[in-house]
């Protein structure tokens, strides 16, 4: 696999940006580039949604925001795969599906019906499929994961999936620092004065990062 292609949906259901971490970690650590899509942009206004993720285009990740519904951002994401060999990966019902068949519309993958998914979504994609792309490349079709466990990552690894994190990391006062009520430390610092997002950092430390 070249990328994964991380699918989180701007609504229905709404991105848990933790959960995307995670899926961050899981393929910066398997040395998968990654590139987030954020599909059905089409629910949401755009300026807020941009802003809530700005923190990973910011942080150096490819950061594609889509609607298979509209088109937006369709074309982006078919340059994407083109050539390459990819996974979409993401929670169920946020439109990994739909998404290759608007890149592809010969493929007619199995998508969920419009109206039905709940926040827990309904897992209408059941095994993988690897489809050749009209255009050049190959992807992975995946049935959504409701949640992502993986306890071999070591806290560097965590630190690979936080470029706006990792450049603080090695200044707090004490080396062995928990990053929580330790005095001088300088992630909490960094939060404090607008560098880094606080939420970043719970996230961070809530995988093990150091
Ligand atoms: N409004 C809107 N709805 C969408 C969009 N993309 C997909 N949907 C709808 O979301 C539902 C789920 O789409 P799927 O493509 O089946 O989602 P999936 O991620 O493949 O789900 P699993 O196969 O269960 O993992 C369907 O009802 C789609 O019609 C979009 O961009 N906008
Ligand atoms: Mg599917
Ligand atoms: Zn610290």
């Amino acid at each position: 696999m070249d990328q994964a292609v991380i699918v989180f949906a701007a609504a229905e259901p709404r991105t848990d940006r933790f959960m995307l971490d995670r899926f961050l970690v899981a393929a910066t650590a398997t040395a998968i580039g990654p590139v987030i899509c954020i599909n059905k942009c089409d629910l949401v206004d755009g300026e807020p949604l941009r802003a809530r993720f700005a923190v990973y285009r910011q942080s150096g990740f490819r950061l594609l925001f889509t609607s298979a519904a509209t088109g937006e951002g369709v074309d982006g994401l078919r340059e994407t795969l083109k050539d390459r060999r990819s996974v979409l990966c993401g929670p169920s019902g946020v439109g990994k599906s739909s998404l290759l068949n608007a890149v592809a519309p010969g493929l007619s993958l199995r998508t969920g019906e419009m109206g039905e998914v709940t926040h827990k979504g309904r897992h209408t994609t059941s095994s993988m499929s690897y489809l050749q792309l009209p255009f050049g490349g190959w992807v992975a079709d995946t049935p959504g994961l409701r949640q992502l466990g993986f306890w071999e990552v070591e806290g560097e690894q965590v630190a690979a999936a936080f470029p706006d994190i990792a450049p603080y990391l090695g200044s707090c006062r004490y080396s062995n620092c928990s990053h929580g009520a330790d005095p001088g430390c300088a992630l909490k610092a960094a939060v404090a004065a607008g560098e880094v997002e606080a939420w970043r950092l719970k996230s961070f430390l809530q995988m093990g990062g150091r």
